[in-house]
């Protein structure tokens, strides 16, 4: 019989998105498909290919006969309940961080490292995070050519990389600067969102961001690096299988909706052209070369957004820097950012 496949977190943002997934597929190797969300969303009826699912409350007993359960749920949620899963005998793909950077949960972007799928000894395999999966395909491609050497990013992400509720704030405060004439001077901003009622202390974001960029996602670490930034170093380093690989970024919030973008600055050990990391993109069946700078034409989240391949453009070849290149990435930070590479990895296992 078919293997059935359970999603944990069913009713969130990238559940939600799993499920526009699974049901724009062309056939799926799945027999039954169980959505599990928390005990307040249990008995919402969803449709997936075709059929009207009842979401069923998160419970030790909900992982019974599920060979495949993929997460999409807080850290926390998913620390206490993917090993529930593994216990019950699913493989546990999970896009929390809980797991990311243990020794022993493999890390897996299919384009670049699908063989460590089979090294789960826990029964968990993790999702990288989606700043680090936007780049991760045309980094891998780039990788195998040349041998990447050093790494440094500026991220440009989505509101929507803080779930729901960042997309809300995102929508909610464009529409109390709307028409209002406001950006001009220092705090109009802050006044507008104010007076529209958005209290400061509400937002997941630490400054306003509508008509503005905030360089911080994420929690405070050490030497002043945000989690996300450390995120994107030691997660590139494991799924690249690189552990010296030297790595630098800053991840930025901009007042985009859902895409994340990364301008990216690579060191290889071999010569490039831009001619060669040309090719080399036209050759990944998941990326999608947009690079044409003379007509105006490359990588923008409005023209990503909702769609499954990485786009790369503004491929250049460093002036002061020997085999290095720089150029733009977008991915929709909720696909191939999350639910994407999450539900690849599931089918991979079947
Ligand atoms: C963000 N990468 O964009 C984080 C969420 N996964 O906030």
């Amino acid at each position: 019989s078919r293997p059935t496949l359970a999603l944990v977190g069913a009713t969130g943002a990238v559940g939600t998105v799993m499920i526009d997934i699974i049901n724009g597929r062309e056939s799926v190797p799945w027999g039954e498909i169980r959505l599990i969300a928390s005990p307040r969303s249990a008995g919402k009826r969803i449709t997936v290919r075709g059929e009207s699912l009842e979401v069923v409350a998160l419970s030790a007993e909900a992982f019974d006969g599920v060979d495949v359960a993929m997460f999409d749920v807080p850290d926390a949620v998913s620390a206490e309940w993917a090993p529930i899963a593994a216990a019950r005998g699913a493989v546990a793909v999970d896009n929390s961080g809980a797991f990311r950077m243990d020794d022993d949960v493999p890390l897996v972007v299919p384009e670049v490292n699908v063989d460590q799928v089979a090294n789960r000894p826990r029964g968990i395999i993790a999702n990288p995070n989606c700043t680090t999966l936007s780049m991760m395909a045309a980094l891998g491609a780039l990788h195998r050519a040349f041998g990447l050497r050093e790494l440094v990013v500026a991220s440009y992400q989505a509101a929507s990389g803080a779930g729901q509720d960042g997309i809300d704030r995102l929508y909610a405060e464009a529409a109390a600067v709307a028409g209002k004439g406001v950006g001009n001077r220092a705090g109009d901003v802050r006044e507008a969102l104010e007076a529209a009622g958005l209290s400061a202390s509400d937002s997941p974001f630490p400054a306003p961001l509508a008509f503005n960029v905030v360089p911080w996602a994420g929690s405070l670490r050490d030497g002043g690096w945000s989690s996300e930034e450390l995120k994107v170093r030691n997660e590139s380093r494991k799924i690249l299988g690189i552990p010296d690989l030297k790595v630098s970024a800053t991840c930025v919030r901009v007042p985009v909706v859902t895409t994340h973008s990364l301008a990216v600055h690579a060191v290889f050990a071999e010569e490039v052209t831009v001619e060669r990391a040309r090719e080399i993109f036209e050759a990944q069946p998941s990326i999608r070369l947009v690079d044409d700078a003379a007509g105006g034409v490359f990588p923008t989240p409005a023209d990503v957004v909702g769609g499954d391949p990485t786009y790369v453009g503004r491929i250049r070849q460093a002036l002061d820097f020997p085999n290095t290149l720089d150029f733009f990435v977008c991915g929709d930070n909720l696909r191939k950012g999350a639910a994407l590479n999450t539900y690849e990895i599931a089918e991979s296992l079947v």
